[in-house]
């Protein structure tokens, strides 16, 4: 669990904080994924959202709470809570009920979230490719050595080592942009994974079983987001596609996933562009 100790927290006001607090970003996958789970919870929370676009969580203010500069950070009667499998096992602990881990699956369910969280930068390379439509650095070369300084601590040592793939991923988008063997291998990552999933809901409802779980909203968002990117579940995952359609249908689910109406004619506008030139996602992995 990554509850940040005192001396790794520079933005001391947060330390004053009452109740629940969120800082998200509306468009985060991490966030969107927590957001849902405190629906189903019926969590009251507040939120201090973050315009990842602009890189507010590169900022002075946002790095003295999580020297990762990454969203999703809970605040708990002034207490920090860092990456978000980790604060979804804590909100589980703190508020049983609804079960979304079931105690009998709990190490399954921690396997699996560890699959999710390696395959995070392969969405972000899907994401920016084929939703967002960004193919160049939105971190200047200063911002990053910033973020780089080592200065900031996670309980009180040195946290280079995770910041070094963030690091990395945006020097290497400033200086290559995606191309499309990056794109097919994180492709290929997902293809394998929701053949698992096809497998599992073949048989059963949700991920799990018979029960909606923690594995189901997880997935849930990732499947949403290569939706909006144009993958062909309807196609190549039937039962995948049927799974979503019915969780798509409950609010708590659709309403912390829709992008906003400008992003949506952004997508409009480069799945047309992309249709043409024979670059969507299914040309480029030929699925
Ligand atoms: N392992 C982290 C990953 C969090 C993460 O990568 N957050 C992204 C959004 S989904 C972020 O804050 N990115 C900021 C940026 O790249 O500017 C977690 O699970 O919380």
């Amino acid at each position: 669990m990554v509850q940040l100790s005192d001396s790794d927290i520079h933005t001391r006001e947060v330390l004053n904080w009452q109740g629940l607090h969120l800082l998200h970003g509306r468009m985060s996958s991490c966030s969107q994924k927590l957001r849902i789970f405190l629906n189903l919870k019926g969590i009251e929370w507040q939120g201090h959202e973050m315009d990842l676009a602009k890189s507010e969580t590169y900022g002075e203010w946002f790095l003295g709470i999580n020297p990762r500069g990454l969203v999703p950070v809970l605040v708990r009667d002034g207490a920090v809570h860092i990456e978000s499998n980790d604060i979804l096992c804590f909100l589980e602990r703190e508020f049983p009920e609804p079960c979304l881990i079931p105690a009998m699956q709990a190490e399954e369910v921690t396997a699996m979230l560890r699959q999710e969280d390696d395959l995070h930068l392969d969405l972000r390379t899907l994401s920016f490719r084929f939703v967002i439509g960004r193919t160049a650095s939105n971190k200047t070369p200063e911002m990053l050595a910033r973020y780089d300084d080592g200065s900031g601590t996670v309980n009180s040592e040195p946290d280079h080592d995770k910041r070094a793939p963030e690091i990395e991923f945006y020097q290497r988008l400033a200086s290559q942009g995606i191309p499309d063997d990056t794109t097919r291998a994180s492709l290929a990552k997902f293809r394998a994974a929701f053949d698992d999933l096809e497998q599992r809901l073949s048989w059963a409802p949700y991920i799990l079983g018979q029960c909606i779980s923690v594995m189901d909203i997880a997935w849930f968002v990732y499947a949403s987001r290569l939706q909006f990117g144009g993958y062909p579940f309807a196609r190549i995952h039937p039962k995948v596609h049927a799974w979503r359609e019915k969780l798509t249908a409950d609010e708590r689910f659709s309403q912390e996933i829709q992008p906003p109406p400008s992003l949506l004619e952004t997508i409009a506008r480069n799945h047309a562009e992309w249709t043409r030139s024979r670059s969507m996602l299914a040309d480029i992995m030929e699925f």
